[in-house]
């Protein structure tokens, strides 16, 4: 009696009007709800085996729909995929490619300097406690630098680093000399302005070796080299200077790349760049991790500053934007 709903089936050849064909069935208007609704009719003793033959049939159906809606949905997601198929080989004629951010350009030309005159690498917590970043470094309680307006407290003695010169301590605590290093990462500060940011990035230098085989030379000798490997031909001067982790200290100045040395708005008319702080590692932290009989020297440099100058950028907070059209210009 059904043969013509399952011919019907059968021959369906898309899901929309197999969907038509389920509701002429099995609908509420369908053709089993019409059987079903003849049963208060069929005489009591038949109607058993009348329901039981019809249960059959139905389910003989359903089987039949079920079947056929899941060779039609497979064919149908065949289909799909092979008409929205994309060729990723295809090139869309304009190149996407990103390019390294300037301060990873400079850190990592900072970084190959440095490897290849044989220092090896170290880093340090940016959480920091008050004897690494202030006290073994011999900066004492009154040193503005241990001011609330430059440095982010937390409880409890600890904060977030100021400088990288924290790794010299921890370094010099878990090892002995001699020691080659360099320590590149951020810092924290609380400033902002055109030249600087809450975070930042310095690469420490620290050089310790048994006493008297390091000197001042070596010190100015390998800056030098250095700036003028990161600059060109540049002229370096060596200024007088304080810092309360080394003694004697310098600032170290370039001739100004920008007017060569003739005086412009970027060196403030002086001819000269401030690039690095540097000096022999004072006495007293050599003191505070337990080290007799050494010397050395330690260098310390603003990454951001660096990369400023590499690629004229005069605004250093554009470099923490995320503008798509400032890293564009580095590809
Ligand atoms: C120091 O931090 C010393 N620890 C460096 C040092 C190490 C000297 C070892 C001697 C021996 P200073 O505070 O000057 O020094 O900071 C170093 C450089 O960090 C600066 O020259 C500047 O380029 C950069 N700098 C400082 N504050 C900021 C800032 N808020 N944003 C971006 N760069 C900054």
């Amino acid at each position: 009696m059904f043969s013509k709903y399952e011919k019907l089936i059968n021959e369906a050849d898309d899901l929309s009007l197999l969907e038509q064909i389920r509701v002429e069935i099995f609908g509420k208007k369908g053709i089993l709800a019409k059987e079903f609704a003849k049963m208060k009719d069929i005489p009591e003793n038949e109607r058993k085996a009348f329901a039981k033959s019809l249960n059959i049939q139905k389910a003989t159906l359903a089987k039949l729909f079920e079947e056929k809606k899941a060779t039609l949905e497979a064919q149908e997601t065949k289909k799909r995929m092979r008409e929205e198929s994309i060729d990723v080989t295809l090139f869309n004629g304009r190149s996407t490619s990103g390019a390294l951010h300037p301060i990873n350009d400079t850190l990592s030309r900072i970084i190959d300097y440095f490897v290849s005159m044989n220092f090896a690498i170290e880093e340090g917590p940016f959480v920091e406690d008050d004897f690494h970043n202030f006290e073994a470094l011999n900066l004492p309680d009154y040193h503005p630098a241990r001011d609330m307006q430059d440095t982010f407290f937390f409880a409890d003695n600890y904060l977030l680093r100021t400088h990288t010169s924290p790794v010299q301590i921890r370094t010099m605590q878990r090892s002995r000399p001699p020691i080659r290093i360099i320590s590149p990462g951020s810092v924290f500060r609380r400033d902002f302005d055109l030249t600087h940011t809450p975070m930042f990035h310095q690469v420490e230098g620290l050089v310790v070796e048994e006493e008297g085989r390091v000197s001042f030379s070596n010190l100015k000798f390998i800056l030098e080299d250095f700036l003028k490997y990161m600059f060109g031909d540049v002229e370096v001067r060596f200024r007088p200077s304080f810092f309360p982790f080394t003694e004697p200290s310098t600032e170290v100045d370039i001739s100004c790349i920008f007017c060569q040395g003739e005086g412009c708005r970027v060196c403030s008319h002086t001819g000269w760049l401030e690039v690095l702080g540097a000096g022999m590692v004072d006495s007293n932290v050599f003191k505070a991790v337990g080290y007799e009989n050494v010397s050395g020297y330690a260098f310390g440099l603003g990454v951001e500053r660096f990369a400023m100058l590499i690629h004229k950028i005069p605004d250093l907070r554009s470099m923490f934007e995320g503008d798509l059209r400032l890293l564009e210009q580095f590809r």
